[in-house]
Protein backbone atom coordinates (compact mmCIF):
# COMPACT_ATOMS: atom_id res chain seq x y z
CA UNK A 1 0.00 0.00 0.00
CA UNK A 2 2.50 2.48 1.09
CA UNK A 3 4.80 1.35 -2.18
CA UNK A 4 1.47 1.87 -4.49
CA UNK A 5 0.99 5.65 -2.66
CA UNK A 6 5.25 6.21 -3.35
CA UNK A 7 4.71 5.50 -6.73
CA UNK A 8 1.39 7.50 -7.88
CA UNK A 9 3.03 10.69 -5.51
CA UNK A 10 5.86 10.09 -8.20
CA UNK A 11 4.00 9.65 -10.93
CA UNK A 12 2.20 12.55 -10.24
CA UNK A 13 5.64 14.96 -9.23
CA UNK A 14 6.82 13.49 -12.92
CA UNK A 15 4.07 14.77 -14.36
CA UNK A 16 4.38 17.97 -16.56
CA UNK A 17 2.32 20.42 -16.85
CA UNK A 18 2.09 20.27 -20.57
CA UNK A 19 2.83 16.64 -22.67
CA UNK A 20 3.97 19.23 -25.57
CA UNK A 21 4.73 22.87 -25.72
CA UNK A 22 4.93 24.50 -29.12
CA UNK A 23 6.85 27.84 -30.04
CA UNK A 24 5.02 29.48 -32.61
CA UNK A 25 1.75 29.52 -34.18
CA UNK A 26 2.32 30.02 -37.92
CA UNK A 27 2.06 27.22 -40.33
CA UNK A 28 4.04 24.86 -37.96
CA UNK A 29 2.43 25.84 -34.86
CA UNK A 30 -0.99 25.18 -36.10
CA UNK A 31 -0.56 22.17 -37.51
CA UNK A 32 1.56 20.60 -34.69
CA UNK A 33 -0.92 21.49 -32.25
CA UNK A 34 -3.75 20.35 -34.20
CA UNK A 35 -2.35 17.06 -34.99
CA UNK A 36 -1.01 16.52 -31.15
CA UNK A 37 -4.05 17.58 -29.63
CA UNK A 38 -6.74 15.90 -31.68
CA UNK A 39 -5.15 13.19 -33.11
CA UNK A 40 -3.25 11.54 -29.87
CA UNK A 41 -5.15 14.00 -27.59
CA UNK A 42 -2.19 15.71 -25.95
CA UNK A 43 -2.24 18.46 -23.30
CA UNK A 44 -0.46 21.15 -25.31
CA UNK A 45 0.12 24.94 -24.78
CA UNK A 46 1.30 27.38 -28.21
CA UNK A 47 3.33 30.37 -27.57
CA UNK A 48 3.48 33.05 -30.05
CA UNK A 49 5.30 36.96 -29.72
CA UNK A 50 2.58 37.84 -32.17
CA UNK A 51 -0.79 38.76 -31.45
CA UNK A 52 -2.30 36.29 -33.14
CA UNK A 53 -1.76 33.27 -35.82
CA UNK A 54 0.24 33.63 -38.55
CA UNK A 55 3.61 33.42 -38.42
CA UNK A 56 5.62 34.69 -41.15
CA UNK A 57 2.09 35.97 -42.61
CA UNK A 58 1.60 38.10 -39.52
CA UNK A 59 4.68 39.59 -39.60
CA UNK A 60 5.79 40.03 -43.29
CA UNK A 61 3.44 42.87 -44.27
CA UNK A 62 5.38 44.71 -46.44
CA UNK A 63 4.09 46.13 -49.77
CA UNK A 64 3.94 43.02 -52.59
CA UNK A 65 4.03 40.85 -49.80
CA UNK A 66 2.38 37.54 -51.76
CA UNK A 67 3.13 34.04 -51.51
CA UNK A 68 5.22 32.57 -54.44
CA UNK A 69 4.24 28.90 -54.27
CA UNK A 70 0.78 28.40 -56.39
CA UNK A 71 -2.41 28.81 -54.05
CA UNK A 72 -3.96 25.20 -54.42
CA UNK A 73 -1.08 23.48 -52.72
CA UNK A 74 0.21 26.04 -49.97
CA UNK A 75 -2.18 24.73 -47.42
CA UNK A 76 -3.07 22.64 -45.36
CA UNK A 77 -3.73 19.27 -47.06
CA UNK A 78 -5.47 17.93 -43.88
CA UNK A 79 -8.39 19.21 -43.83
CA UNK A 80 -9.95 17.93 -46.80
CA UNK A 81 -13.42 19.85 -46.27
CA UNK A 82 -11.06 22.83 -46.50
CA UNK A 83 -9.35 22.27 -49.91
CA UNK A 84 -12.59 22.06 -51.07
CA UNK A 85 -14.18 24.74 -49.72
CA UNK A 86 -11.53 27.45 -49.28
CA UNK A 87 -11.34 29.93 -52.54
CA UNK A 88 -8.18 31.80 -53.28
CA UNK A 89 -8.69 35.35 -55.10
CA UNK A 90 -5.35 34.67 -57.05
CA UNK A 91 -2.56 31.81 -58.28
CA UNK A 92 -0.05 33.82 -55.35
CA UNK A 93 -2.66 34.48 -52.53
CA UNK A 94 -1.08 38.09 -50.87
CA UNK A 95 -0.48 38.43 -47.16
CA UNK A 96 -3.77 39.54 -46.10
CA UNK A 97 -5.31 36.39 -47.48
CA UNK A 98 -3.02 34.12 -46.36
CA UNK A 99 -3.70 35.90 -42.90
CA UNK A 100 -7.19 35.17 -43.22
CA UNK A 101 -6.76 31.59 -43.92
CA UNK A 102 -4.60 30.35 -41.02
CA UNK A 103 -7.04 32.51 -38.59
CA UNK A 104 -9.97 30.85 -40.47
CA UNK A 105 -8.35 27.48 -39.73
CA UNK A 106 -7.71 28.44 -36.56
CA UNK A 107 -11.24 29.20 -35.57
CA UNK A 108 -12.81 25.62 -37.65
CA UNK A 109 -10.66 24.01 -35.28
CA UNK A 110 -11.04 25.83 -31.94
CA UNK A 111 -7.10 26.21 -31.41
CA UNK A 112 -6.90 29.41 -30.26
CA UNK A 113 -7.96 28.16 -26.59
CA UNK A 114 -4.68 26.39 -26.44
CA UNK A 115 -2.35 29.40 -27.59
CA UNK A 116 -1.15 32.09 -25.67
CA UNK A 117 -0.71 35.42 -27.79
CA UNK A 118 2.01 38.16 -27.03
CA UNK A 119 3.85 36.19 -25.67
CA UNK A 120 7.49 35.16 -26.39
CA UNK A 121 9.73 32.25 -25.23
CA UNK A 122 12.87 33.18 -23.58
CA UNK A 123 14.48 30.25 -22.76
CA UNK A 124 14.02 26.70 -21.71
CA UNK A 125 16.09 23.67 -20.02
CA UNK A 126 16.38 20.21 -20.17
CA UNK A 127 16.04 18.69 -16.45
CA UNK A 128 18.00 15.34 -17.08
CA UNK A 129 16.13 14.20 -13.87
CA UNK A 130 12.69 13.98 -14.88
CA UNK A 131 13.46 13.80 -18.57
CA UNK A 132 11.23 17.68 -18.71
CA UNK A 133 11.56 21.24 -20.08
CA UNK A 134 11.06 24.09 -18.29
CA UNK A 135 9.80 27.00 -20.89
CA UNK A 136 9.93 30.68 -19.74
CA UNK A 137 8.21 33.43 -20.94
CA UNK A 138 8.44 37.10 -21.21
CA UNK A 139 5.32 36.71 -19.18
CA UNK A 140 6.58 35.60 -16.21
CA UNK A 141 5.61 31.64 -16.81
CA UNK A 142 7.36 29.08 -16.28
CA UNK A 143 6.02 25.89 -17.50
CA UNK A 144 7.67 21.90 -17.76
CA UNK A 145 6.67 19.87 -20.14
CA UNK A 146 7.33 16.36 -21.66
CA UNK A 147 8.25 17.47 -25.36
CA UNK A 148 9.36 21.27 -26.75
CA UNK A 149 8.71 21.76 -30.26
CA UNK A 150 9.65 24.58 -32.32
CA UNK A 151 7.57 25.78 -35.09
CA UNK A 152 9.54 29.10 -35.21
CA UNK A 153 9.99 29.32 -38.71
CA UNK A 154 13.32 29.35 -41.18
CA UNK A 155 13.09 33.37 -41.88
CA UNK A 156 11.86 35.14 -38.64
CA UNK A 157 15.32 36.45 -36.73
CA UNK A 158 16.03 39.55 -39.30
CA UNK A 159 19.29 40.93 -40.44
CA UNK A 160 19.33 44.49 -39.99
CA UNK A 161 22.91 45.24 -41.51
CA UNK A 162 24.70 47.28 -38.83
CA UNK A 163 25.03 50.63 -40.99
CA UNK A 164 26.93 53.41 -39.41
CA UNK A 165 24.52 55.92 -38.04
CA UNK A 166 21.36 54.20 -38.64
CA UNK A 167 19.95 56.09 -35.00
CA UNK A 168 20.93 59.48 -36.06
CA UNK A 169 18.65 58.90 -39.18
CA UNK A 170 15.68 61.72 -38.90
CA UNK A 171 13.44 60.18 -41.51
CA UNK A 172 11.32 56.59 -40.79
CA UNK A 173 12.98 53.33 -41.37
CA UNK A 174 11.29 50.07 -41.59
CA UNK A 175 12.20 46.35 -42.09
CA UNK A 176 9.90 44.33 -44.47
CA UNK A 177 9.20 41.77 -41.79
CA UNK A 178 8.65 44.51 -39.17
CA UNK A 179 6.17 46.75 -41.42
CA UNK A 180 3.57 48.87 -39.30
CA UNK A 181 -0.38 47.08 -39.35
CA UNK A 182 -2.04 49.90 -41.40
CA UNK A 183 0.95 50.30 -44.06
CA UNK A 184 3.06 52.65 -44.93
CA UNK A 185 1.77 55.74 -46.90
CA UNK A 186 4.88 56.15 -49.82
CA UNK A 187 2.97 59.26 -50.82
CA UNK A 188 5.49 62.19 -51.95
CA UNK A 189 8.25 60.74 -50.21
CA UNK A 190 11.78 59.61 -51.47
CA UNK A 191 12.30 55.83 -50.26
CA UNK A 192 15.59 53.97 -50.36
CA UNK A 193 15.14 49.86 -50.49
CA UNK A 194 18.69 48.25 -49.89
CA UNK A 195 18.73 44.90 -50.75
CA UNK A 196 17.24 42.86 -53.96
CA UNK A 197 16.51 39.33 -52.44
CA UNK A 198 13.27 37.88 -53.34
CA UNK A 199 10.83 40.28 -50.76
CA UNK A 200 12.93 43.44 -52.44
CA UNK A 201 11.86 41.94 -55.73
CA UNK A 202 8.07 41.97 -54.67
CA UNK A 203 8.24 45.19 -52.48
CA UNK A 204 10.04 47.47 -55.21
CA UNK A 205 7.32 47.71 -58.55
CA UNK A 206 4.63 48.68 -55.74
CA UNK A 207 6.76 51.40 -53.22
CA UNK A 208 7.55 52.48 -57.06
CA UNK A 209 4.24 53.52 -58.03
CA UNK A 210 3.55 55.54 -54.90
CA UNK A 211 6.70 57.14 -53.78
CA UNK A 212 7.83 60.52 -55.26
CA UNK A 213 11.63 58.91 -56.10
CA UNK A 214 12.78 55.75 -55.01
CA UNK A 215 15.83 54.49 -54.86
CA UNK A 216 17.09 50.91 -54.63
CA UNK A 217 20.73 49.68 -53.49
CA UNK A 218 21.38 46.57 -54.45
CA UNK A 219 24.69 44.64 -53.08
CA UNK A 220 24.16 41.82 -55.58
CA UNK A 221 22.03 41.88 -58.77
CA UNK A 222 19.87 38.46 -58.95
CA UNK A 223 17.98 36.65 -61.38
CA UNK A 224 14.11 37.18 -61.56
CA UNK A 225 11.80 35.44 -63.86
CA UNK A 226 8.11 36.37 -64.01
CA UNK A 227 5.54 35.25 -61.16
CA UNK A 228 2.55 35.58 -63.55
CA UNK A 229 -0.06 36.48 -60.74
CA UNK A 230 -3.65 36.50 -61.97
CA UNK A 231 -7.23 35.14 -61.32
CA UNK A 232 -7.10 31.19 -62.11
CA UNK A 233 -9.00 29.78 -64.62
CA UNK A 234 -12.48 28.65 -62.59
CA UNK A 235 -12.24 25.45 -64.92
CA UNK A 236 -8.80 24.85 -64.02
CA UNK A 237 -9.62 25.19 -60.09
CA UNK A 238 -12.54 22.72 -60.65
CA UNK A 239 -10.57 20.27 -61.79
CA UNK A 240 -7.83 20.57 -59.16
CA UNK A 241 -10.58 20.34 -56.60
CA UNK A 242 -11.87 17.34 -58.55
CA UNK A 243 -8.13 16.03 -57.84
CA UNK A 244 -7.18 16.96 -54.63
CA UNK A 245 -6.77 13.69 -53.47
CA UNK A 246 -4.19 13.00 -56.68
CA UNK A 247 -2.48 16.47 -56.05
CA UNK A 248 -1.96 15.60 -52.11
CA UNK A 249 -0.18 12.43 -53.04
CA UNK A 250 1.99 13.78 -55.99
CA UNK A 251 3.39 16.92 -53.72
CA UNK A 252 4.50 14.69 -51.18
CA UNK A 253 6.09 12.56 -52.99
CA UNK A 254 7.70 15.73 -55.16
CA UNK A 255 11.18 17.15 -55.49
CA UNK A 256 10.01 20.27 -53.65
CA UNK A 257 6.26 19.79 -52.45
CA UNK A 258 4.79 21.47 -55.88
CA UNK A 259 3.98 20.52 -59.05
CA UNK A 260 7.30 20.62 -60.67
CA UNK A 261 9.63 17.97 -61.40
CA UNK A 262 12.93 19.13 -63.55
CA UNK A 263 13.42 17.63 -67.08
CA UNK A 264 15.42 13.95 -67.22
CA UNK A 265 17.36 15.58 -69.48
CA UNK A 266 20.73 17.55 -70.16
CA UNK A 267 20.86 20.96 -71.43
CA UNK A 268 22.94 19.17 -73.93
CA UNK A 269 20.75 16.55 -75.33
CA UNK A 270 18.66 19.55 -76.86
CA UNK A 271 19.67 21.35 -79.97
CA UNK A 272 19.87 25.44 -79.45
CA UNK A 273 16.60 25.89 -81.25
CA UNK A 274 14.52 23.82 -78.90
CA UNK A 275 16.33 25.04 -76.14
CA UNK A 276 15.06 28.47 -76.50
CA UNK A 277 11.76 26.97 -77.17
CA UNK A 278 11.91 25.34 -73.75
CA UNK A 279 12.85 28.11 -72.01
CA UNK A 280 10.31 30.22 -73.47
CA UNK A 281 7.61 28.01 -72.53
CA UNK A 282 8.92 27.59 -68.73
CA UNK A 283 9.24 31.81 -69.13
CA UNK A 284 5.56 32.14 -70.24
CA UNK A 285 4.47 29.72 -67.45
CA UNK A 286 5.66 31.63 -64.74
CA UNK A 287 6.76 30.65 -61.41
CA UNK A 288 9.10 28.35 -60.13
CA UNK A 289 8.99 26.62 -63.29
CA UNK A 290 12.37 28.23 -64.73
CA UNK A 291 14.09 27.08 -61.21
CA UNK A 292 12.71 23.83 -60.11
CA UNK A 293 11.12 22.00 -63.69
CA UNK A 294 14.63 22.93 -65.87
CA UNK A 295 17.13 20.89 -67.20
CA UNK A 296 18.58 18.35 -64.96
CA UNK A 297 21.98 19.54 -64.70
CA UNK A 298 21.01 23.46 -64.29
CA UNK A 299 22.02 23.06 -61.24
CA UNK A 300 24.94 20.80 -60.78
CA UNK A 301 26.57 22.02 -64.01
CA UNK A 302 28.69 25.04 -64.57
CA UNK A 303 28.36 25.12 -68.38
CA UNK A 304 24.54 24.36 -68.28
CA UNK A 305 23.67 26.79 -65.97
CA UNK A 306 25.92 29.48 -68.06
CA UNK A 307 23.84 28.38 -70.96
CA UNK A 308 20.32 29.33 -69.15
CA UNK A 309 21.78 32.43 -66.94
CA UNK A 310 22.26 33.97 -70.85
CA UNK A 311 18.65 33.24 -71.74
CA UNK A 312 18.08 35.82 -68.48
CA UNK A 313 20.83 38.09 -69.23
CA UNK A 314 19.09 38.60 -72.34
CA UNK A 315 15.93 38.78 -71.07
CA UNK A 316 16.56 41.22 -68.38
CA UNK A 317 18.62 43.43 -71.47
CA UNK A 318 15.16 42.99 -73.46
CA UNK A 319 13.40 44.62 -70.87
CA UNK A 320 15.38 47.08 -69.20
CA UNK A 321 15.48 50.04 -71.77
CA UNK A 322 18.94 51.84 -70.13
CA UNK A 323 21.43 49.29 -71.37
CA UNK A 324 23.69 50.70 -68.64
CA UNK A 325 21.23 50.10 -65.91
CA UNK A 326 20.30 46.48 -67.58
CA UNK A 327 23.82 45.81 -67.08
CA UNK A 328 24.09 46.37 -63.12
CA UNK A 329 20.87 44.60 -63.07
CA UNK A 330 22.56 41.45 -64.96
CA UNK A 331 23.85 39.03 -61.86
CA UNK A 332 27.94 38.40 -62.28
CA UNK A 333 28.78 36.49 -59.03
CA UNK A 334 26.69 33.62 -58.80
CA UNK A 335 24.84 30.87 -61.13
CA UNK A 336 21.71 30.94 -61.75
CA UNK A 337 19.35 29.03 -59.38
CA UNK A 338 22.06 29.02 -56.57
CA UNK A 339 20.09 31.76 -54.35
CA UNK A 340 16.72 31.51 -54.10
CA UNK A 341 14.62 32.50 -56.81
CA UNK A 342 13.03 35.83 -56.75
CA UNK A 343 9.50 36.09 -58.35
CA UNK A 344 8.76 39.22 -60.29
CA UNK A 345 5.56 41.42 -61.37
CA UNK A 346 7.27 44.11 -63.62
CA UNK A 347 10.68 44.11 -61.62
CA UNK A 348 12.72 44.91 -64.27
CA UNK A 349 10.07 47.28 -65.85
CA UNK A 350 10.16 49.14 -62.58
CA UNK A 351 13.52 50.44 -63.65
CA UNK A 352 12.36 52.14 -66.82
CA UNK A 353 10.19 54.97 -64.46
CA UNK A 354 11.95 58.35 -64.39
CA UNK A 355 11.16 57.78 -60.30
CA UNK A 356 13.60 54.96 -59.70
CA UNK A 357 17.14 55.30 -59.43
CA UNK A 358 19.52 52.09 -58.80
CA UNK A 359 22.50 52.23 -57.04
CA UNK A 360 24.85 49.31 -57.35
CA UNK A 361 27.59 48.82 -54.68
CA UNK A 362 29.90 47.02 -57.47
CA UNK A 363 29.75 49.99 -59.98
CA UNK A 364 28.48 52.99 -57.90
CA UNK A 365 29.90 52.24 -54.54
CA UNK A 366 29.01 50.72 -51.26
CA UNK A 367 27.03 51.91 -48.66
CA UNK A 368 29.19 53.57 -46.39
CA UNK A 369 26.58 54.68 -43.50
CA UNK A 370 23.60 56.26 -42.97
CA UNK A 371 23.15 60.24 -42.35
CA UNK A 372 20.74 62.35 -40.27
CA UNK A 373 19.31 63.20 -43.82
CA UNK A 374 19.57 59.86 -46.21
CA UNK A 375 22.72 57.42 -47.71
CA UNK A 376 25.86 57.73 -48.54
CA UNK A 377 26.80 55.02 -50.80
CA UNK A 378 30.37 55.80 -53.31
CA UNK A 379 30.61 59.38 -51.97
CA UNK A 380 27.52 60.39 -52.43
CA UNK A 381 24.85 61.65 -50.67
CA UNK A 382 20.94 60.22 -51.61
CA UNK A 383 18.58 61.87 -49.35
CA UNK A 384 15.77 60.36 -47.86
CA UNK A 385 12.10 60.54 -45.92
CA UNK A 386 12.54 56.35 -45.57
CA UNK A 387 14.98 53.44 -45.73
CA UNK A 388 13.52 50.11 -46.06
CA UNK A 389 15.75 47.10 -44.96
CA UNK A 390 14.78 44.53 -47.37
CA UNK A 391 17.75 42.57 -46.14
CA UNK A 392 16.85 39.41 -44.71
CA UNK A 393 17.29 37.33 -42.04
CA UNK A 394 19.69 34.98 -40.12
CA UNK A 395 18.40 32.24 -41.94
CA UNK A 396 17.33 28.48 -40.35
CA UNK A 397 19.91 28.68 -37.56
CA UNK A 398 18.91 32.32 -36.67
CA UNK A 399 15.60 31.39 -35.16
CA UNK A 400 16.81 28.56 -32.90
CA UNK A 401 19.86 29.79 -31.47
CA UNK A 402 17.86 32.56 -30.11
CA UNK A 403 15.47 30.98 -28.09
CA UNK A 404 18.25 30.40 -25.07
CA UNK A 405 17.62 26.62 -25.36
CA UNK A 406 19.66 24.68 -22.68
CA UNK A 407 19.93 21.01 -23.17
CA UNK A 408 22.08 18.76 -21.34
CA UNK A 409 24.71 19.55 -19.15
CA UNK A 410 23.35 23.50 -19.49
CA UNK A 411 25.43 23.36 -22.65
CA UNK A 412 23.27 26.04 -25.05
CA UNK A 413 21.90 25.39 -28.62
CA UNK A 414 25.07 28.38 -29.51
CA UNK A 415 27.20 26.51 -28.23
CA UNK A 416 26.19 23.44 -29.88
CA UNK A 417 26.16 24.95 -33.18
CA UNK A 418 29.32 27.26 -33.06
CA UNK A 419 30.38 25.77 -36.00
CA UNK A 420 27.32 25.53 -37.86
CA UNK A 421 24.16 23.45 -37.16
CA UNK A 422 24.63 19.97 -36.13
CA UNK A 423 21.00 18.05 -36.27
CA UNK A 424 19.91 14.31 -36.53
CA UNK A 425 17.72 14.72 -39.83
CA UNK A 426 17.08 18.28 -39.19
CA UNK A 427 14.20 17.25 -36.47
CA UNK A 428 16.50 16.31 -33.29
CA UNK A 429 19.73 17.53 -31.62
CA UNK A 430 21.92 15.40 -29.64
CA UNK A 431 22.25 16.88 -26.30
CA UNK A 432 18.93 18.08 -26.44
CA UNK A 433 16.33 15.15 -25.45
CA UNK A 434 12.33 15.49 -26.66
CA UNK A 435 13.32 18.61 -28.56
CA UNK A 436 11.61 18.39 -31.83
CA UNK A 437 12.36 21.38 -34.84
CA UNK A 438 9.85 21.50 -37.32
CA UNK A 439 11.71 22.72 -40.34
CA UNK A 440 15.09 22.43 -38.79
CA UNK A 441 18.31 23.27 -40.44
CA UNK A 442 19.54 20.27 -42.50
CA UNK A 443 15.88 19.22 -43.63
CA UNK A 444 14.14 20.08 -46.88
CA UNK A 445 12.37 22.87 -45.76
CA UNK A 446 13.39 25.71 -47.44
CA UNK A 447 13.65 23.99 -50.70
CA UNK A 448 10.19 22.84 -50.91
CA UNK A 449 7.00 24.51 -50.70
CA UNK A 450 7.00 24.76 -46.74
CA UNK A 451 3.76 23.49 -45.91
CA UNK A 452 4.46 20.22 -47.71
CA UNK A 453 7.77 20.09 -45.46
CA UNK A 454 5.83 21.09 -42.63
CA UNK A 455 3.21 18.54 -42.87
CA UNK A 456 5.77 15.59 -43.18
CA UNK A 457 7.66 16.88 -39.86
CA UNK A 458 3.99 17.27 -38.12
CA UNK A 459 3.32 13.71 -39.32
CA UNK A 460 6.64 11.84 -38.42
CA UNK A 461 6.89 13.55 -34.48
CA UNK A 462 2.80 12.91 -34.06
CA UNK A 463 4.07 9.03 -34.96
CA UNK A 464 7.01 9.17 -32.64
CA UNK A 465 5.56 10.76 -29.66
CA UNK A 466 2.71 7.82 -29.75
CA UNK A 467 5.05 5.08 -30.57
CA UNK A 468 6.79 5.99 -27.29
CA UNK A 469 3.36 6.63 -24.97
CA UNK A 470 2.43 2.97 -26.47
CA UNK A 471 5.91 1.69 -24.94
CA UNK A 472 5.80 4.05 -21.69
CA UNK A 473 8.68 5.84 -22.89
CA UNK A 474 9.94 9.48 -21.78
CA UNK A 475 12.73 10.64 -23.66
CA UNK A 476 14.18 10.49 -27.24
CA UNK A 477 17.53 11.82 -28.10
CA UNK A 478 19.13 11.98 -31.57
CA UNK A 479 22.62 9.54 -31.23
CA UNK A 480 25.91 11.82 -31.87
CA UNK A 481 27.27 9.27 -34.27
CA UNK A 482 23.94 9.06 -36.43
CA UNK A 483 23.83 13.14 -35.79
CA UNK A 484 27.31 13.39 -37.09
CA UNK A 485 26.94 11.12 -40.16
CA UNK A 486 23.73 13.20 -41.01
CA UNK A 487 25.45 16.53 -41.30
CA UNK A 488 28.25 14.73 -43.46
CA UNK A 489 25.35 13.01 -45.81
CA UNK A 490 24.12 16.65 -45.96
CA UNK A 491 27.13 18.47 -47.20
CA UNK A 492 28.28 15.64 -49.41
CA UNK A 493 25.24 15.77 -51.38
CA UNK A 494 24.95 19.50 -51.95
CA UNK A 495 28.86 19.53 -52.67
CA UNK A 496 27.79 17.65 -56.10
CA UNK A 497 26.08 20.94 -57.13
CA UNK A 498 26.51 24.70 -57.71
CA UNK A 499 24.72 25.77 -54.46
CA UNK A 500 28.09 26.09 -52.18
CA UNK A 501 29.29 28.47 -54.52
CA UNK A 502 27.21 30.88 -54.07
CA UNK A 503 27.09 34.08 -51.01
CA UNK A 504 23.83 32.88 -50.30
CA UNK A 505 21.75 32.93 -47.02
CA UNK A 506 21.51 29.52 -47.79
CA UNK A 507 25.09 28.97 -47.27
CA UNK A 508 24.87 31.47 -44.28
CA UNK A 509 27.09 33.58 -45.95
CA UNK A 510 24.43 36.92 -45.67
CA UNK A 511 25.15 37.54 -41.76
CA UNK A 512 28.63 38.50 -40.93
CA UNK A 513 30.71 35.77 -39.05
CA UNK A 514 28.07 33.24 -39.28
CA UNK A 515 29.89 29.56 -40.34
CA UNK A 516 29.63 28.61 -43.66
CA UNK A 517 27.51 26.12 -44.61
CA UNK A 518 24.56 24.47 -46.28
CA UNK A 519 21.71 25.22 -44.10
CA UNK A 520 18.89 22.92 -45.54
CA UNK A 521 19.16 19.87 -46.70
CA UNK A 522 18.75 18.96 -50.66
CA UNK A 523 17.79 15.43 -50.55
CA UNK A 524 18.43 14.01 -54.06
CA UNK A 525 14.89 12.17 -54.05
CA UNK A 526 13.85 15.37 -53.02
CA UNK A 527 11.11 16.05 -50.04
CA UNK A 528 9.50 12.88 -51.27
CA UNK A 529 12.74 11.02 -50.71
CA UNK A 530 13.36 12.61 -47.55
CA UNK A 531 10.05 11.66 -46.31
CA UNK A 532 10.96 8.00 -47.21
CA UNK A 533 13.91 8.21 -45.42
CA UNK A 534 11.91 9.17 -42.17
CA UNK A 535 9.53 6.25 -41.97
CA UNK A 536 12.21 4.03 -42.81
CA UNK A 537 14.24 5.22 -39.76
CA UNK A 538 10.55 5.54 -37.57
CA UNK A 539 9.86 2.10 -39.07
CA UNK A 540 13.41 0.14 -37.91
CA UNK A 541 12.44 1.31 -33.76
CA UNK A 542 13.67 5.25 -34.67
CA UNK A 543 17.49 4.12 -35.60
CA UNK A 544 19.41 6.70 -34.98
CA UNK A 545 18.00 8.02 -31.88
CA UNK A 546 18.64 6.33 -27.60
CA UNK A 547 15.00 5.84 -26.62
CA UNK A 548 14.76 5.54 -22.90
O1 LIG B 1 16.22 38.36 -48.05
P1 LIG B 1 17.53 37.94 -48.89
P2 LIG B 1 14.71 38.46 -48.52
N1 LIG B 1 24.17 45.95 -47.37
O2 LIG B 1 18.52 37.54 -47.86
C1 LIG B 1 20.95 42.53 -49.30
C2 LIG B 1 11.65 34.14 -48.51
N2 LIG B 1 10.59 34.88 -49.14
O3 LIG B 1 13.93 38.99 -47.38
O4 LIG B 1 22.65 39.23 -52.02
C3 LIG B 1 23.54 45.92 -48.54
O5 LIG B 1 17.21 36.98 -49.95
C4 LIG B 1 21.35 41.21 -49.89
O6 LIG B 1 22.49 41.34 -50.69
P3 LIG B 1 23.42 40.03 -50.99
C5 LIG B 1 12.51 33.51 -49.58
O7 LIG B 1 12.88 32.23 -49.19
C6 LIG B 1 9.49 34.15 -49.40
O8 LIG B 1 14.60 39.14 -49.85
O9 LIG B 1 23.54 39.29 -49.68
N3 LIG B 1 22.70 44.95 -48.91
C7 LIG B 1 20.08 40.86 -50.65
O10 LIG B 1 20.00 41.53 -51.86
C8 LIG B 1 13.67 34.46 -49.61
O11 LIG B 1 14.83 33.94 -50.16
C9 LIG B 1 8.46 34.71 -50.03
O12 LIG B 1 24.67 40.59 -51.47
C10 LIG B 1 22.50 43.95 -48.05
C11 LIG B 1 19.01 41.36 -49.71
O13 LIG B 1 19.59 42.37 -48.91
C12 LIG B 1 13.78 34.78 -48.14
O14 LIG B 1 12.44 35.01 -47.75
C13 LIG B 1 8.49 36.03 -50.42
C14 LIG B 1 23.12 43.91 -46.79
C15 LIG B 1 18.47 40.31 -48.81
O15 LIG B 1 17.94 39.29 -49.57
C16 LIG B 1 14.59 36.00 -47.82
O16 LIG B 1 14.32 36.99 -48.79
C17 LIG B 1 9.62 36.79 -50.14
C18 LIG B 1 23.99 44.97 -46.47
N4 LIG B 1 24.66 44.97 -45.31
C19 LIG B 1 10.67 36.20 -49.47
N5 LIG B 1 22.71 42.80 -46.15
C20 LIG B 1 7.32 33.78 -50.27
O17 LIG B 1 6.92 33.55 -51.32
C21 LIG B 1 21.88 42.16 -46.99
N6 LIG B 1 21.75 42.86 -48.13
C22 LIG B 1 6.75 32.98 -49.20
Amino acid sequence: MAQESTVQESTVQDRPDFDAVVIGAGFSGIGALKSLRDRLGLKVRVYEAGETVGGTWYWNRYPGARCDSDSYVYCFTWDKQLLQEWEWSERYPEQPEILRYLEHVAKRHDLKRDMRFNTRVTGAEFDEARDLWTVHTDQGEAVTTRFLITAVGTLSTRNIPKVPGLDRFQGKWYHTSNFPKGGVDFTGKRVAVIGTGATAVQAIPMIAQQARHLTVFQRTANYCVPARNGKVDPDLVAKRKADYDGIVQRIRESPFGQEHWPMQKSVFDVPAEEREKIFDAMWDRGGFAFWLANFQDMLSNAEANEICADYLRRRIRRTVKDPAVAERLIPRSHYYGTKRQPLDTNYYETFNKDNVLLVDAKTDGEIERITETGIRAGGKDYPLDIVVFATGFDAMTGPLTSLNLRGRGGKTLQEAWADGPHTYLGIAVAGFPNLFTITGPQSPSVLTNMPVAIEQHIEWITDCIATMREQGRKRIEAEPAAQEAWVHHVNETISGTLFPTANSWYMGANIPGKPRTFLPYLDPAGVGGYRKRCEEIAAKGYEGFALA
